[in-house]
């Protein structure tokens, strides 16, 4: 590909892409509120959508009558109940509970922050080498394995770097 060809398809708008986050919220307030934080990650350039068939358990208070009481300094705490991970919420915690939420699961999503250019840095796959930024060091990667059968720079997980990926790329460089 021509540096010139390049430099059009960085203008064209490609492909949309959209990105899924797995959380299993339990009951009406949780889902209202885990639903709230995913929404606030959501652009145009890269929707993010919430899949609650998998993924950690949330919940407000503890798992059962049985479970033990919250250290009233805490938000939130992750524990394992019969092999399956949860966030559990203190209800009296030091956090109002959304903010403890966008917390919680900027942490298990590995997000800097709980904003919406994080996200798109994080989950659109851009961001080929990891480095917290959507650059051209990035394109240079996608360039340098264009056209071969592999998955580091394969935006699309087809299994091929080509043209389809370097849309999705354009769609979320900012120069
Ligand atoms: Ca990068
Ligand atoms: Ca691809």
């Amino acid at each position: 590909m021509t540096r010139l060809a390049l430099l059009s398809a960085l203008g064209l708008a490609g492909l949309s892409e959209a990105a899924t986050v797995k959380f299993r919220p339990q009951g009406a307030e949780m889902t209202r509120l885990v639903q709230a934080a995913v929404a606030a990650l959501s652009t145009k350039e890269l929707p993010v959508t919430m899949d609650d068939t998998a993924g950690v358990i949330l919940s407000i208070g503890g798992s059962g009558p049985s479970a033990a009481p919250f250290n009233p300094d805490v938000a939130a705490r992750v524990v394992t109940v019969n092999g399956e991970r949860r966030i559990e919420f203190n209800p009296q915690g030091p956090l109002p509970l959304a903010e403890a939420v966008r917390q919680e699961l900027a942490r298990e999503l590995g997000l800097s922050a709980w904003t919406a250019a994080a996200a798109r840095t994080r989950l659109s796959g851009a961001d080929v080498n990891g480095d917290g930024k959507i650059d051209l060091a990035d394109l240079a990667i996608i360039m340098n394995n264009y056209g071969k059968a592999t998955t580091v720079g394969d935006l699309n997980q087809d299994r091929k770097v080509d043209d389809a990926d370097i849309r999705l790329f354009s769609e979320q460089y900012r120069p």
